[in-house]
């Protein structure tokens, strides 16, 4: 428990409040500083930052105030629609992140199913956990294969008359796989399908790699998908991008508000970073997106084989820009490289050391962290 400390009586001038603020502004880790490879989220473009910065006041929560971030915001949905091929009909709404975009995606499976079974590949994020338990439905867990994708017979096997939703994840959290959607897609049937495409939603479209396959609405099967602005997308905290194929069909009168009905989760709910994530989209265009990502891609390869040169022994071959390798204590390295300000992190399935490879991590960051990661083996 943090102390009770009394809550300010009379106001600080504003030198002394900015004392503070910096000694704690430069204790956060700096995405620059070349230690972060454990996060998923990056330095957002100056653009972003700047934007940003400028819509501090705008709230969507009550949308009748601001009408320039609704336009913008519907340039988003339907650009974002063109990049996952949603369907005439499709819903979008703007969340925090993916986990709100997972509960909603469950949440519309359960209300319109009636039931309350979820099934859920071992490697589908935490978030999932969460949404379940809000919703008080059941995860009903899919073991991964040899090749730590879902075990398709087993999915089949347990999918019955009482399955309210089934997950397939596009770039997995600790991995960065694409799951076969399809081939989930197919034994889902009538079955919603969600798709958590946190990671993948920015990164597979922009690859040029036939080998990834499909993962959004040009499935039929898939219902619903949840994408991220903020981490691939190259663009500020919070924002998720949540897409329904047809009409989302929960909401809540809003009476007191300029706006009818609210259908988010969160009442007063990110904002700026909507046009902070237009900006991004305009200033980048895809090809702009392409381009960072071919870097990434080349720096995953490279963080790959120095890893393979101090004996690590890579999960996968790295389809996204993410890098795990084996390691029966990957909690030890983890608190090792810590311990000397680098940050890694670890996965569960199987035991690994993961190095996400956004695009603030540079090739001579991966160089000055090799020898650490060797000595914290
Ligand atoms: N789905 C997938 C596939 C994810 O990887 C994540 C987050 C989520 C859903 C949840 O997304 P939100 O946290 O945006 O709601 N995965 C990252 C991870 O666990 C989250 C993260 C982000 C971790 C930034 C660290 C960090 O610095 O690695």
């Amino acid at each position: 428990m943090i102390a009770k400390k009394s809550f300010p009586e009379k106001g600080l001038s504003e030198d002394l409040i900015m004392e503070r603020i910096l000694e704690a502004y430069h204790l956060d880790m700096d995405f620059n500083c070349g230690k972060i490879f454990g996060s998923m989220c990056t330095s957002p473009l100056e653009i972003a930052r700047k934007v940003h910065g400028m819509f501090l006041d705008s709230n969507l929560g009550n949308p009748g105030l601001y009408e320039g971030t609704i336009s913008l915001e519907r340039e988003v949905h339907g650009a974002v629609a063109d990049l996952i091929n949603a369907p005439d009909g499709y819903e979008a709404i703007s969340v925090g992140g993916a986990t709100e975009g997972n509960i909603m995606g469950l949440w519309k499976a359960r209300n319109q199913s009636g039931k309350r079974k979820v099934l859920l590949p071992v490697s589908a994020h935490f978030s999932f956990k969460k949404a379940c338990d809000l919703l008080n439905m059941e995860p009903v867990m899919i073991p991964l294969g040899e090749d730590y994708l879902p075990d398709l017979a087993v999915m089949e096997d347990r999918l019955d008359g009482d399955t309210a939703a089934v997950v397939g994840v596009a770039g997995t959290t600790e991995l960065g796989i694409v799951e076969p959607i399809e081939a989930i897609a197919e034994i889902a049937g009538d079955v919603h399908l969600h798709v958590d495409a946190a990671l993948g939603g920015f990164t597979v479209p922009f690859l040029d790699n036939s080998d990834i396959s499909v993962f959004d609405f040009s499935i039929p099967g898939v219902d619903s998908l949840v994408l991220d602005p903020h981490k691939m997308g190259l663009s500020t905290v919070p924002l998720g991008l949540y897409y329904s194929r047809d009409e989302h069909p929960i909401s809540v009168e809003s009476p007191y508000l300029t706006g009818k009905h609210q259908k988010t989760i969160t009442g007063t709910r990110t904002s700026a970073s909507i046009p902070a994530f237009w900006s991004v989209m305009k200033y980048l265009g895809s090809q702009g997106y392409r381009k960072i990502l071919e870097g990434c891609m080349e720096k995953t390869y490279w963080l790959m084989e120095r890893g393979v040169s101090l004996g690590l022994d890579p999960v996968i071959s790295p389809v996204l820009n993410i890098v795990t390798f084996h390691h029966d204590d990957p909690c030890g390295v983890v608190d090792r490289m810590a311990q000397n300000g680098w940050n890694i992190s670890r996965t569960v399935t199987p035991p690994g050391l993961r190095f996400v490879v956004m695009p603030h991590v540079t090739k001579d960051a991966i160089d000055n962290m090799i020898p650490v990661l060797e000595e914290s083996l």
